[in-house]
């Protein structure tokens, strides 16, 4: 093994939103010497949220990955977004690390993007610890902080591995456990200095309760400290390293990015306890097979990540998973079946990269401009057809209507829509055949607002967003005769056709029925297409709202010709006709798609979120308990009730609760719901008149 992937260290930093994770990896970058001066979220200069809408919200949107040393090791450290509509970015640097960071606001406590931060972790076989940051807030409390995280994960389990010297405005540095040091930060520089005598007691006193947590991975060590004895460094150094190799431990480090407080100790722990990736089997082929990441083996790597410059094109971050890549080498594209020569290869450096001549197992890489390639995609060598399983993103649940605010601007808006969905694949952009209305759905309404602002601001294209309308469907109310004669005469070859038909609803599902049962030739058989297309034609168009009719049978039983006259135009006409009249006659009804919704909530918001889905018109299913006090809630919800929901249920649940749809049935549309369709649909045909 080369020292250099044994000196490689992928880290990310993930967890809730705001909890400090970019001004934390600001703070290192600064202590490394990575940057001269610290940036900060609130001038929007720092390294790595260099983006324009991360500048403007002052939120961290696409996952950042910056390449330094620190002592002897390369760090790969990725700063993943927090905020909810982003958790795919997250997943994705989780996926692409070994070590990931979780971040805790020591005022706030545990909160839902932490813990999903967790489960991803843990479902990807990823080794925890998690971070205690801004400790200088008044409120802070390092204690209350632990305890909820040690009632939050117990697997790998917290241990305390820094104490902090004052707390909320008296912060001024930790106490390292491990090597026993202390560091105080003053104007900005993190010194090392003596332990205060006056937490020398307490600092004893964790230090007996971290060797205790220790000895539990070894039964020699657990024999010494029963025994009464002390463990020496070494064997202390011994018990964390079995313990994060095991995925039993996640050390809890303190500090607060602000004041720049608890980077050093931090580092150093990363950089001397956590491993390379060449010591973890993270990753799977498809059919399951797990794969050892040898340098010398075959090359396999997976596209976690795309980013797309205005300037510089496309980047597609890889994650070497075995075997290695040199510049000017073949890799088979799996998903497309193609194969693609790689000029360049480089590692990413925030909005920058670096060129190297080779990528090897366990490392993380770009390669530039190359269209074919897309997230999701695995290299592999030229014959190899195996792909490496990728992470279960969250689906979209949120959608709006998007059109250009100009008309001359719809192509320019279709273009910028295809390139924002290859940067960002778990937005979706599509086509409403039905409504005839361009969606794009994503995982919130932030989600959505960010690919608006990236159309004007990178696409020059202005567009409008609205509220999508409802797929609704028209049907008959019940059976009916009815007959039209279309005749015109006006100069020239008349038209000239007649039909009589019977139109009956048919049950849900059904479909479309056509019946021809007429004799004698009255309508020539040549014809009988026309009448046909006529009805289908109709019910594209919709009769009574504007919306597909559905589950129908239309029987054509008599009519007549003209020999001179008729042509297929005439039939249509008359079949057309005849069909509107007939949901003159029997009424038609609006029939409204109902959505089987699934919901995670946690217990103490059941009750508001089934109040809530009352008033939705939706139709409790079922109810299961989850893990420790989570609930699932099943229910079939009319679409129309749920356009918001991914907006609704965030505030009922102040962000924890998640959910997912998918169609059901179609039903019969409450009446105020079908006299509104028709009252709208009748307005907009006289203005278009
Ligand atoms: N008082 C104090 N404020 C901090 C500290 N760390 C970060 N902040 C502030 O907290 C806010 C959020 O910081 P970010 O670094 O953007 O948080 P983040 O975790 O990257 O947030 P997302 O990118 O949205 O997930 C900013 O206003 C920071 O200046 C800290 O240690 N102490
Ligand atoms: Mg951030």
């Amino acid at each position: 093994m080369s020292d250099k992937l044994k000196n490689l260290r992928n880290i990310v930093f993930a967890g809730q939103n705001g909890t400090g994770k970019t001004l934390m990896v600001e703070s290192i970058l600064k202590e490394a010497k990575v940057i001269d001066k610290k940036g900060s979220i609130e001038k929007g200069n720092t390294l790595s949220d260099y983006d324009n809408e991360e500048k403007n919200r002052k939120m961290s949107i696409n996952l950042t990955t910056i390449n330094f040393e620190w002592n002897d090791k390369i760090i790969n450290l990725l700063d993943a977004p927090g905020y909810n509509d982003f958790i795919n970015d997250s997943k994705s640097g989780i996926y692409a690390a070994e070590h990931v960071v979780s971040f805790v606001d020591a005022e706030l406590g545990i909160q839902i993007g932490t813990e999903r931060a967790w489960e991803d972790a843990q479902n990807m076989g990823k080794n925890i610890s998690v971070f205690i940051n801004k400790l200088d807030k008044e409120n802070a409390n390092f204690e209350e902080a632990f305890e909820e995280i040690k009632n939050n994960l117990d697997k790998p389990r917290p241990i305390i591995i820094q104490l902090p010297i004052g707390e909320g405005e008296d912060f001024k540095g930790i106490v390292d456990l491990v090597e026993m040091k202390a560091y105080e930060s003053t104007g900005g520089e993190e010194k090392k200095v003596k332990i205060p005598s006056e937490i020398e007691d307490k600092v004893n006193e964790y230090r007996q309760k971290l060797m205790e947590a220790i000895a539990e991975e070894d039964e020699e060590l657990m024999m010494k400290v029963l025994e009464g004895e002390t463990l020496n460094d070494d064997e202390i150094k011994k018990g964390i390293k079995k313990g994060l190799q095991t995925k039993d431990i996640a050390p809890v480090f303190i500090g607060s990015a602000e004041k720049q407080i608890g980077i050093k100790a931090f580092m150093n722990f990363a950089s001397k306890y956590f491993a390379s990736p060449l010591e973890f089997k993270t990753y799977k082929l498809e059919d399951g097979t797990e794969i050892t990441p040898d340098p010398e083996d075959k090359f396999l790597a997976k596209v976690y990540k795309t980013l797309i410059d205005p300037y510089t094109g496309k980047m597609s971050l890889v994650k070497v998973v075995s075997g290695s890549l040199k510049a000017g080498e073949t890799v088979r594209l799996n998903n497309e079946s193609t194969t693609e020569r790689i000029a360049h290869i480089y590692v990413p450096q925030g909005k920058e990269v670096n060129e190297i001549p080779e990528l090897k197992a366990g490392m993380i890489g770009v390669i530039n401009k190359v269209d074919t390639i897309k997230t999701g995609e695995t290299l592999t060598e030229k014959k190899d057809e195996n792909k490496v399983q990728f992470f279960d993103p969250y689906e979209p649940v949120y959608s709006l209507a998007i059109k250009a605010k100009s008309t001359g601007n719809q192509d320019k808006l279709a273009t910028g829509l295809n390139r924002l969905t290859e940067e960002d694949p778990y937005v979706k952009s599509w086509r409403n055949k039905d409504t005839k209305q361009s969606i794009i759905s994503g995982l919130g309404d932030i989600h959505l607002d960010v690919m608006v602002s990236r159309l004007e601001d990178r696409f020059n294209v202005e567009v409008e967003t609205f509220t999508p309308k409802v797929s609704y469907k028209e049907t008959l109310a019940q059976s009916i005769k009815s007959h039209h004669r279309h005749k015109k005469q006006s100069g020239g070859r008349g038209q000239y056709g007649e039909v009589y038909m019977e139109f009956e609803p048919l049950q849900r599902g059904s479909g479309f029925e056509f019946v021809d049962k007429v004799v004698g030739g009255v309508i020539p058989s040549g014809f009988i297409p026309a009448v046909e297309k006529g009805i289908r034609n109709k019910m594209e168009e919709g009769v009574i709202a504007g919306y597909p009719v559905i589950d129908i049978r239309a029987t054509v039983y008599d009519g007549s010709h003209h020999s001179v006259d008729s042509d297929e135009h005439s039939f249509k006409v008359a079949a057309s006709k005849a069909f509107s009249k007939a949901f003159d006659k029997a009424g038609g009804v609006l029939l409204e798609p109902v959505l089987k919704v699934r919901i995670e909530v946690p217990k103490e918001d059941m009750g508001d979120v089934m109040g809530d889905l009352n008033s939705k018109r939706g139709r409790i299913q079922g109810m299961d308990p989850l893990k420790d006090g989570w609930q699932e809630i099943r229910a079939e919800v009319p679409e129309s009730e749920m356009l918001r929901y991914a907006i609704d249920l965030r505030s009922i649940t102040s962000g924890r609760g998640r959910f997912e749809t998918e169609f059901a049935y179609y039903q019969k549309a409450p009446t105020e719901v079908q006299e509104e369709e028709i009252e709208k649909y009748q307005k907009e045909e006289s203005e278009s008149e």
